[in-house]
């Protein structure tokens, strides 16, 4: 090995190796993409173990309370109206169905319920019945989760009072690329949900899509701006594109597998307390590559054969590849903001 390769890779962990509360600079998630992979895997594994037990993965269930029909166009989503993509619209689910789904998500041993409905922002009639859903989720013993689209004044405070554990509301991209992928709304309005979101008291999931054609400094960028958030999210979903015929986005150039597991890294050494979670494009991805998410810190996946309208693992394969890794679910409570919610 030529020493100035090692003095290179010392300055960049020098530059990468700072505090968790510190601002990350684009350039220094950038430094952190460009480490040998090794290296990388061993600098997320390294805090991974100091936060978490390392073969522990919470998991979560996912339901689309409401499908189809949605006014935005997102240039990734099956679900916007003007995409012409087989899915079938659904109005919102009664009170009954969802619990009944819960109850069978519940048996099957996901701990975390989310709920999702394609509207821009949910309509006071509806966010009332929304509430009904998350006590009665809430009833079972399970966390609630919900994602619901921009919020206006207030109605954060009545799904927190209704007992909402988590809002998931994505950023999706990073700022400067956000306007090539949603024109009917600014990243700003996804900011100000978020705020709303955080002074309600509610737990704020909060993560974003790659494999959309962007680079990757725009990969590093998002994260950055996820982990710069102040407090950083409680859990960073981390998307990899699902391309469905008939959105904008289909064809989009896929994103080497290498480069996915390498956001995974960057997202848990830049975000050390939250939950990573290995989300959208798990069907598609080869279970290699999922055991590398894992080793990247990964602790959190949809657990359940649908994500909203698009497939995922079955519960009986994921349970497969658990035993293979020697995994298993972390249990109700684990969390690091669970436990603070103790204290
Ligand atoms: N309508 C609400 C909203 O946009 O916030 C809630 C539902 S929306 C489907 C939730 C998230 O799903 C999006 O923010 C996006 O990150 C993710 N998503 C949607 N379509 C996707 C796809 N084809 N591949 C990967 N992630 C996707
Ligand atoms: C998130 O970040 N990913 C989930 C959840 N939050 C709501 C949604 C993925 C949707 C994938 C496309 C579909 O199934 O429609
Ligand atoms: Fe609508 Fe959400 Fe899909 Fe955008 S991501 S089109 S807001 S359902």
């Amino acid at each position: 090995m030529d020493s100035t390769s090692v003095n290179e890779r010392a300055a960049v962990r020098a530059d990468t190796s700072r505090a968790a509360t510190a601002a990350w600079s684009v350039d220094a998630v950038e430094a952190l993409y460009a480490l040998p992979f090794n290296d990388l895997m061993h600098r997320a594994q390294t805090v991974h173990r100091e936060h978490f037990d390392a073969n522990a993965v919470q998991l979560s269930a996912l339901l689309s309370i409401k499908t189809g029909g949605c006014p935005e166009d997102c240039g990734y989503c099956p679900q916007a109206a003007r995409h012409h993509t087989g899915v079938e619209n659904e109005s919102l689910l009664s009170v009954d169905d969802v619990l009944a789904a819960a109850r069978a998500a519940r048996a099957k041993g996901a701990t975390r319920f989310c709920m999702g409905a394609a509207w821009r922002g949910p309509k006071q009639r509806d966010l009332e019945r929304v509430a009904d859903m998350v006590k009665a989720v809430r009833g079972l013993g399970m966390e609630t989760c919900a994602t619901l689209g921009m919020l206006k004044p207030g109605q954060a405070g009545q799904l927190k009072a209704a007992g909402l554990d988590y809002y998931n509301h994505n950023i999706d991209t990073a700022g400067e690329f956000y306007g090539e992928i949603v024109t009917t709304r600014t990243q700003d309005q996804r900011l100000d949900t978020l705020e709303q979101v955080r002074d309600a008291g509610l737990h704020v999931c909060c993560g974003g899509i790659v494999g959309m054609g962007e680079t990757r400094r725009t990969r590093a960028a998002l994260i950055a701006q996820l982990a710069n958030m102040d407090p950083c999210p409680e859990s960073v979903p981390i998307n990899n594109l699902v391309q469905v015929e008939g959105t904008p986005l289909h064809g989009a150039e896929v994103l080497d597998p290498f480069e996915f597991v390498r956001t995974i890294a960057c997202a848990r050494i830049t975000m050390p307390t939250a939950l990573v979670r290995l989300s959208a494009g798990r069907q598609e991805m080869p279970e290699g590559i999922q055991a590398l998410c894992f080793l990247a810190g990964a602790n959190s996946i949809f657990y359940g054969e649908k994500l909203l309208t698009t497939g995922n693992p079955e519960a009986e394969k994921d349970a497969a590849l658990f035993e293979r890794l020697g995994l298993r679910a972390m249990e109700l409570g684990a969390t690091p903001e669970a436990a603070h919610a103790r204290r």
